[in-house]
């Protein structure tokens, strides 16, 4: 059994490991390394795995260092759904109102114009993002903020942080370099090292855990 990890955090791992949601293979991620596990979001497409979902992020922005908000803004396109399904667990479960806002992808050349949706972009804004790798993901939303000058981010949250290296030659952390780059918190629902500590206590996941411990000494960051 798993001892040293929170409860709530082994039943996050276990369900992403149960839906496919954490797997386990050889995947090219966007920043070009070549990974031994990937965290696909993407499917987290039943109800239970939402509601699980909308859960965690309502704790951790009511448990971390995230200041209080006024809008929840989701980068299309998985933040999108992920930033719903939170406004909705704040209001339902907390009575907490805020706004929920999001980018179109595309440009749209007809009706209201803009290639923002929902919320107007003002006042205190914390990102929901999925998965956070180098950083390149998270600096697109960020940018996307900037274009609203009433817009102030004040925290951004991440559903799994990888741990890795950032796009410095110092070898910091990406956690690390959009925090000092930004100036806010970014807090994690489960990071790599939970991951891992999940794998070794459990038993059983020695062949994976040997792969993603060969890619954390290349990529990851000393912690
Ligand atoms: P960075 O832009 O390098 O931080 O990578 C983060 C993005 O990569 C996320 O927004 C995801 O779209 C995608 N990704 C995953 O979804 N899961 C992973 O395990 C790894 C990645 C990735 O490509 O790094």
């Amino acid at each position: 059994t798993v001892k040293s990890l929170d409860p709530a955090k082994i039943a996050f791992i276990e369900s992403a490991i149960e839906n496919g949601v954490l797997c386990f293979g050889q995947y090219t991620l966007k920043s070009g390394r070549i990974s031994p596990y990937f965290f696909n979001a993407g499917l987290l497409y039943t109800g239970s795995l939402l509601s699980a979902t909308a859960n965690a992020y309502a704790k951790i922005l009511r448990t971390s260092r995230i200041p209080e908000f006024d809008v929840l803004f989701g980068p299309a396109y998985k933040g999108i759904s992920l930033a719903a399904i939170t406004a909705v667990k704040l209001y339902e479960a907390e009575g907490k109102e805020v706004g929920y806002a999001y980018n179109r992808k595309e440009k749209k050349d007809h009706g209201e114009g803009g290639n923002m949706v929902g919320y107007p972009l003002k006042g205190r804004i914390v990102i929901i993002d999925d998965v956070l790798t180098r950083g390149t993901a998270i600096r697109e939303a960020i940018a996307i903020l900037n274009q609203h000058p009433e817009a102030k981010l004040v925290g951004i949250v991440q559903l799994v942080d990888r741990q890795e290296k950032g796009q410095g030659e110092g070898g910091k952390s990406t956690v690390q370099e959009v925090e000092e780059e930004f100036g806010v918190p970014v807090e994690p629902i489960i990071a790599l090292n939970d991951i891992l500590r999940y794998m070794e206590e459990k038993g059983g996941w020695e062949k994976q855990l040997e792969e993603v411990k060969k890619y954390r000494a290349q990529y990851g960051v000393e912690l």
